[in-house]
């Protein structure tokens, strides 16, 4: 598969710059902390970097209401150190994406200032500019021009004295919505993206790009969403923005615009929410020339309820069924990214793994899981260190305007202030935003990157293994014991010169030792493992004796298996051979 394109069989690595690295002391993370550790990201073997916003912002909601695309906000650094950290990473091979947040600006960039300003600026119509619903006095609720909720908690509304309108926002007040209906809008926004390109940045990942096509009316009305118990008093507009009439036109355009017929391809993410598998398809088709990839939210919802707040148990059946559909809905045509953690998300040990005594296996057994799909992985820092959730005390303790807007509005109606910390612990942004958790004399990267059987060894034994295992990024991919609640199982296959090759990985979610047979796999050879293998070693060759035994999984043990078949011999059906657990093929 020569022709496949390169980012197929690239890790990315996302870096959040607040909380990376501070170079000068002053508590908060920078470019130079970034090009002082290049060779952290090179001995790890990541291929991209994907950097979180480093615009100049107010820092309403850290970073993604950005006042300035053009510019560094001074507190990161200069242009001058995107510049030294563009030729660093390319000067190690590693390519770099920025974060493009273009639903949305500050109400503090310029455009909005003029915006605002003036009813009859050319600039009026970049925005979101709507009168109050006939019949309601301006300014008091429910006189909203929509009834929709924003994800930040209250309306999606701010009301503006001045002009006697509101402005839709449909995250922070101090998040206006650009309005994508207008022309110069759009190329306002890929001629900023161009000069990023001709800088020297190697893609985009694009902030919420399935909103930048809202629902519009001929009279200008957006629709009312439906009331639901998560958003009362207010209604859900997601119909009037999820994937909305023009999306796909507008990511053509861009794609026209922006990279059209650079020498090298660059490697372009859209994030969103809400988006289904067919969606995702044609977004993601190389003929239709949108985007490379999405982030889709599913798997990540499957331990929430009505709101993210809202906090279930997770079941493994039911992430298996939904990253089942993913890949089988992208096998033919498209691509999936795949994700446990981001600086939206809780960290994955403390989440769907063991961060007690079990924080070094369970952390490398769901990154083995992961990885080992068919699509293109991003790791978030400190994930290839297996770090953990903060231990927050008290509210106090929180920055993230999502999660103070949500405590202060669910307290005031009533719930119980510890009931609505537990859900913040649990989901809150800070978890892996905030800088340094209190166990980080035990987790850091200087005791990891000599320790062959550290997370981070694992990590880059993973990278590494998709670099050089065509199969890991290429395969098809065929799910086994769906309805199985304690180990995760599948099969990558592959054919080349050496024949048809086939991977079988497994991971155990339980602390407990589970049986985990596979019919034909008896003897297959073991090519990763998070505990060293039968003879005590792990595969680079480190590694203490275990007594491991065959056709058990050890607590939040993974395996890689491999055989290869010679050409014309196939290796048969696999019969999975847990009882209940139906064949997978
Ligand atoms: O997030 C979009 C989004 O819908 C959610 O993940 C959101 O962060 C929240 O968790 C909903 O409950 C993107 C960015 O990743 C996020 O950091 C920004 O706050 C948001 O867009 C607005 O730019």
């Amino acid at each position: 598969m020569t022709d496949a394109p390169w980012w197929r069989s690239a890790v990315v690595y996302q870096i959040y710059p607040r909380s990376f690295a501070d170079s000068d002391g002053d508590g908060i993370g920078d470019l130079r902390g970034i090009i002082d550790r290049v060779d952290h990201l090179a001995r790890l073997g990541v291929d991209v970097v994907w950097l979180s916003p480093i615009y100049p912002s107010p820092q309403d909601d850290a970073g993604y209401d950005i006042s300035d695309y053009e510019n560094v906000d001074p507190t990161f650094g200069s242009l001058a150190d995107v510049d030294e950290l563009i030729a660093a990473l390319h000067g190690r091979g590693i390519k770099l994406v920025m974060d493009l947040v273009v639903n949305h600006t500050s109400d503090e960039h310029s455009w909005f200032v003029e915006s605002r300003s003036d009813p009859r600026s050319d600039k009026r119509d970049w925005y979101f500019w709507r009168p109050p619903r006939p019949g309601m006095e301006p300014g008091q609720p429910g006189a909203e021009p929509t009834n929709w909720v924003s994800f930040f908690s209250g309306p999606a509304w701010e009301y503006d004295p001045a002009s006697g309108e509101y402005y839709l926002h449909l995250f922070a007040r101090k998040q206006p919505d650009l309005n994508w209906e207008n022309p110069q809008v759009r190329a306002a926004v890929y001629r900023m993206m161009r000069g990023w390109v001709e800088r020297g940045v190697d893609g985009f990942r694009m902030d919420v790009v399935n909103f930048i096509s809202k629902v519009v009316g001929p009279d200008g009305a957006l629709p009312d969403g439906i009331v639901t118990a998560a958003t009362s008093p207010y209604g859900d507009g997601s119909a009037g923005f999820i994937c909305g009439p023009r999306v796909h036109e507008f990511l053509a355009e861009m794609h026209r615009e922006v990279f059209a017929g650079l020498d090298e391809a660059p490697i372009t993410v859209g994030e969103m929410p809400g988006v289904t598998v067919e969606q995702a398809v044609l977004f993601t088709d190389p003929a239709r020339a949108e985007l490379d990839m999405v982030f889709q939210f599913e798997h990540v919802a499957l331990d929430q309820g009505a709101s993210k707040w809202d906090v279930r148990p997770f079941r493994l059946r039911d992430l298996k069924a939904s990253f089942g559909r993913w890949q089988a809905g992208l096998a033919a045509t498209g691509w999936n990214s795949l994700y446990w953690n981001n600086h939206d998300q809780p960290r994955i040990v403390s989440r769907w793994g063991d961060d007690g005594i079990y924080r070094v296996q369970s952390a490398t057994m769901l990154a083995t899981v992961l990885h080992l799909h068919r699509g293109t992985p991003y790791v978030y820092q400190g994930e290839e260190l297996g770090m953990r959730n903060m231990p927050f005390g008290s509210i106090a303790e929180f920055r993230d305007i999502e999660s103070l807007n949500h405590y202060a509005v669910a307290v005031a109606r009533g719930e119980d202030p510890e009931h609505v910390l537990a859900a913040l612990r649990a989901m809150g942004r800070d978890n892996a935003r905030i800088p340094v958790n209190p166990d980080y004399p035990e987790v850091n990267a200087a005791v990891q990157v000599d320790d062959p059987g550290s997370v981070f060894s694992h990590y880059r034994r993973l990278i590494s293994l998709r670099h050089t295992e065509p199969t890991v990024a290429h395969g098809d991919f065929t799910m086994l014991l769906p309805d199985d609640d304690a180990v995760y199982a599948f099969t990558r296959r592959y054919s080349d010169e050496r024949g048809e090759v086939e991977l079988l990985v497994l991971g155990n979610f339980t602390g407990e030792k589970v049986d985990a047979e596979i019919d034909g796999w008896a003897g297959a050879e073991l090519v990763l493992g998070n505990y060293p293998d039968a003879s005590g070693r792990y595969p680079d060759g480190s590694g203490t004796p275990y007594d491991g035994e065959a056709g058990a999984l050890r607590p939040w043990e993974a395996r890689v298996h491999r055989r290869t078949c010679p050409s014309g011999s196939g290796p048969g059906l696999i019969r999975p051979s847990r009882p209940g657990s139906p064949a997978g093929r």
